[in-house]
């Protein structure tokens, strides 16, 4: 067995500093990742910052994220995004008047005389079940006032069912009120929070189980809306206030909300179960508020 040799000696520590280097740059390599993940998540800490913090009804504010690229404004450091105020292919956006006449919650419409009106066709759920809109579909309208938001629906439906209240009311012919109260503060987030509620409205059965309202989200629990229906020839018709205090926010000209309105169809009678569900909003997932369309406040 020979001794190595100095030059070996100096070979090996020569190939003990390689290694020792390749080791390090790769390290700094994940660091250098790890950083880049970083700035990201602190870029995107920035832009939630200034959606939660920008007015709604602020237009400078959204002005400032539809800067066009190339522009006089569009210096390094001079963009600041916002999340938009409208979500496009969701279906029908709605600019809801102010409420006018003298309006009776008692399931006969047509005495609010300014609403906005919206069909509900796009069948969202149930596919294989949903035969049309002589299945279910609905005309609704809307309207707000200071304490509510005035909704009324004419729904066509061919067969009447309603066996459940409260939470479980879904499994019967029911109307559901999508609303997300702070739109832009987490335009992004597919999972709802608590600025996001959901509401059943029951017709009853128009026998011994009256209208009645509940909330599912952001946690289940009764709720206290003026309702009515009425039983009609090619369904039924629904009539609500729904408070505002309810949907969590403080209404204004201007405000701009998350929103949907479905149906939900159940025609198997004496049976709890949920057949279909139509919409204005095609993409609807009633627990996505990205799945959702908007609706504004108008003044006046
Ligand atoms: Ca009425
Ligand atoms: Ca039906
Ligand atoms: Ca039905």
């Amino acid at each position: 067995m020979t001794r190595p040799s100095a030059k070996m000696w100096a070979l090996w520590a020569l190939g003990g500093v390689l290694v020792a280097a390749a080791l390090a740059c790769n390290a700094a390599g994940l660091r250098s990742d790890e950083g880049t993940q970083a700035t990201v998540a602190a870029v995107y800490a920035t832009i939630t910052a200034q959606a939660m913090t920008a007015s709604p009804d602020d237009p400078d504010a959204i002005a400032t994220a539809t800067v066009e690229p190339g522009s006089e404004d569009d210096e390094e450091g001079g963009l600041t995004p916002a999340a938009p105020n409208a979500r496009p292919g969701n279906g029908q956006a709605l600019s809801v008047p102010r409420c006018t006449g003298s309006i009776t919650i008692d399931g006969l419409l047509g005495d609010a005389t300014s609403t906005t009106s919206v069909t509900l066709a796009d069948n969202t759920f149930g596919r294989g079940q949903w035969t049309g809109v002589g299945d279910l579909s609905g005309e609704a309208q809307l309207c707000w006032t200071d304490t509510a938001l005035y909704v009324a629906v004419d729904v066509t439906d061919d067969v009447r069912v309603q066996t459940q209240e409260g939470s479980t009311m879904w499994r019967g012919d029911e109307v559901e009120l999508f609303l997300d109260g702070d739109l832009r503060g987490d335009f992004y987030s597919n999972i709802p929070s608590s600025d996001d509620v959901q509401l059943g409205l029951s017709p009853g059965n128009f026998e011994n189980l009256s209208p009645s309202a509940v909330q599912y989200r952001p946690d289940v629990r009764s709720a206290d809306v003026t309702i009515a229906a009425q039983r009609t020839d090619s369904g039924y018709t629904l009539e609500a206030a729904v408070p505002w205090s309810l949907l969590r926010v403080q209404p204004a000209a201007g405000q701009v909300y998350g929103f949907c309105l479905a149906l939900s169809d159940n025609d198997q009678v004496g049976q709890a179960s949920q057949d279909s569900m139509v919409s204005h909003c095609p993409n609807l997932i009633t627990n996505d508020p990205t799945t959702w369309s908007t609706i504004e406040l108008l003044g006046g």
